[in-house]
């Protein structure tokens, strides 16, 4: 293990704002050393989440007893990590959002073989954009994740923002009772509604930490929803102004166009959301709460101690905008998504990385649950043309709401017949009843390319297919 000496002396390295985020006491086994080589170990450990249980969980982690660690990659420089499988189930790693070669893609049956028990795989790719990303197994995801495999990724800018603290929040849910014994992942009743939610609530596998921050600093901070069903309604409140002390600056690792103040913001399985908060005076707490349902709680809080860094929204600069190719809009042709309940017509495309008996969900009227190579029914749900612009228009005709996930690209939420939608570069996005929204993409990296919802009990029964790019 990393002593919390090396992690300092990792984090010095980075200047003011990284040495910030690895002296914060109670994440301090949060974070690898930031490096281009990493070994990934997939293992069984176990977890408290600090005397929260009264038993240790058994979890899936990818360092001995100690939470999924945060990755550090530097925009442009090649990254290379081996996972070593050293569990007793095949897995594999799935860079969520990462624009990178398919075979790097981590997708079993579409992009490469499982990685089993004992084996290692090899994972290397530059990345081109910056912000904050998300890594997870990609192999029977509904329980590994369940069990600990979501992890967060950031990507540091060529040229680093100034900000006086950089703190990374993993917000998930935990199936589990006080005596650690896991609920069962897939609950038929409830996976053909909003899915099931778990009990025991976590950021960076701790319940509610608190952050010390210097008072009227600049703080980014960086959000992703790691949970596999709960769609989180954000607030920040801050306990010596009523008035929103956050702003928006970053969706899904991309920068918007106009950083805006930050309301209720919903943000489901998948995605990511950069603000940064004005921290208040000395002895002064702030609170990001989660208001999704009627009993809203508090995720994380950060309170102002020490030296006054008489920080002001000015200081504030747009973060640079990740180099992403004009969209052709003109000549771009439309595909259509409906995703809808099953319609009993469903694919048999026999077993692994997602086999469920049961189907609920489906995608035009298709429905996979699992991914088989040796299927002659398992066929792309749409076959794109390398080097064109695409709209893709996605119609959810269920009462749930479906954080649908594009593998590969980052697409730009262009409008909803539903809301009003300020256009933004994403590769996961909410479609809620009734709704259609549309999305433009360039199809500029060959290879075959999952396309799901992210809430795993429904793409595990049925609401799963991929686009082929040629
Ligand atoms: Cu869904």
């Amino acid at each position: 293990m990393v002593s919390r000496r090396k992690f300092l002396a990792g984090g010095a390295a980075l200047g003011a704002a990284g040495a910030a985020i690895y002296a914060t006491p109670l994440a301090k086994n949060l974070f690898l050393p930031p490096k281009a080589n990493y070994v990934l170990t997939a293992q069984q450990s176990q977890w408290d989440f600090g005397g929260h249980i009264n038993k240790p969980a058994q979890v899936f982690t990818y360092q001995k007893d100690q939470p999924v660690p945060l990755i550090r990659m530097q925009q442009g420089q090649p990254f290379y990590a081996r996972l070593k499988n050293h569990m007793l189930e095949p897995t594999t790693i799935h860079w969520h959002g990462i624009r990178l070669p398919n075979a790097m893609d981590g997708v079993p049956y579409l992009t490469q073989e499982p990685v089993y028990p004992t084996e290692s795989f090899d994972y290397q790719f530059t990345p081109k954009d910056a912000g904050t990303y998300f890594y997870h197994s990609h192999f029977n995801s509904l329980a590994q994740l369940s069990q600990g495999l979501a992890g967060m990724i950031i990507i540091d800018e060529v040229k680093k923002p100034d900000f006086d603290h950089d703190i990374p929040l993993n917000l998930r849910d935990w199936r589990i009772n006080e005596n650690g014994k896991y609920q069962n992942f897939l609950e038929p009743i409830t996976a053909a509604k909003a899915g099931t939610f778990g009990q025991l609530k976590t950021a960076n596998w701790q319940v509610a930490p608190n952050h010390i921050v210097k008072p009227n600093s600049l703080v980014r901070l960086r959000i992703l929803v790691s949970d596999v069903t709960r769609i989180f309604k954000l607030i920040v409140k801050d306990s010596s102004n009523p008035e929103a002390k956050a702003k928006i600056i970053a969706i899904d690792g991309n920068p918007i166009d106009d950083i805006r103040d930050m309301g209720r913001e919903w943000i489901g399985p998948g995605m990511r959301m950069d603000i940064a908060i004005l921290t208040p005076d000395e002895g002064q707490t702030i609170e990001l709460v989660n208001t999704s349902t009627n009993k809203p709680w508090v995720v994380a809080s950060l309170t102002s101690q020490g030296q006054s860094q008489k920080r002001v929204w000015q200081d504030l600069k747009p973060l640079p905008q990740n180099p992403i190719e004009p969209l052709d809009l003109q000549g771009a042709e439309i595909k259509k998504f409906e995703f809808s309940a099953s319609s009993g017509e469903q694919e048999d495309l026999g077993i692994n990385c997602a086999a469920s008996d049961y189907i609920f969900w489906a995608i035009n009227k298709t429905a996979i649950g699992h991914l088989d190579p040796n299927s002659s029914s398992l066929r792309p749900a749409a076959n794109l043309k390398l080097g064109k612009t695409y709209i893709f228009e996605f119609t959810n005709i269920t009462p749930q709401t479906h954080p649908i996930h594009l593998h590969g690209f980052f697409f730009r939420v262009l409008s909803s017949t539903k809301r009003k939608i300020a256009p933004h570069w994403a590769d996961t996005s909410l479609i809620r009843p009734k709704e259609t929204v549309r999305v433009a993409f360039n199809a500029d990296t060959l290879g075959n390319w999952l396309m799901h919802c992210h809430i795993l009990e429904h793409q595990k029964t049925g609401m799963t297919g991929y686009i082929n790019v040629s």
